[in-house]
């Protein structure tokens, strides 16, 4: 399958994590990276009183399960020392399944598509930029849906690069 993967970060070194998902996620078996967008530096959404997040967008392609593929990716924010806090709060690491290819998925732990990918353009933005032909499901192309929305303090972070 092909999977779209989100990354953000907004507490510590906010590169230096994301950087360290992407390199987690090449090592991860079965799972090859096909495209990796620029880094954005993103307002938070949500909750609002929070750091500036360091967003990125990650395609791959793998032949683990969408559940399996969520657990490598758990690991990987464990290693980069996310503590559970304050939902959509501050975190070091945040990796999110956006879409699969070959699923869709509803279960508690995953949805897929991403219930609420289609509001953020934190997500959105990265994406097009890879994939300018992006499909979010049901919920139409990448580009009907990020156009309707205002910009939301998305902007690419100049001189940062992932790859
Ligand atoms: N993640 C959240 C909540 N708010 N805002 C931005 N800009 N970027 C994020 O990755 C983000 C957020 C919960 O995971
Ligand atoms: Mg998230
Ligand atoms: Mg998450």
């Amino acid at each position: 399958m092909i999977a779209i993967i989100s990354i953000g970060s907004n507490l510590g070194d906010r590169h230096d994590y994301l950087q360290f998902a992407v390199d987690q996620i090449a090592a991860t078996s079965k799972t090859l990276i096909t495209k990796v967008s620029s880094v954005y530096e993103t307002a938070p959404q949500i909750v609002l009183d929070q750091p500036n997040f360091l967003n990125a967008i990650i395609e791959v392609e793998s032949e683990l399960t969408p559940l399996a593929l969520l657990a490598e990716l758990k690991k990987i924010e464990i290693a980069a020392k996310r503590e559970r806090g304050i939902p959509n709060g501050p975190r070091t690491l945040d990796t999110d399944i956006i879409y699969c290819s070959e699923s869709l998925v509803s279960t508690e732990e995953l949805q897929l598509p991403h219930p609420r990918a289609d509001q953020r353009q934190f997500v959105l933005l990265p994406w097009l930029e890879i994939d300018p032909n992006a499909v979010l499901g049901d919920k139409g192309s990448v580009a009907d849906l990020s156009a309707k929305l205002g910009d939301q303090g998305v902007i690419k972070a100049p001189g940062l690069r992932l790859v």
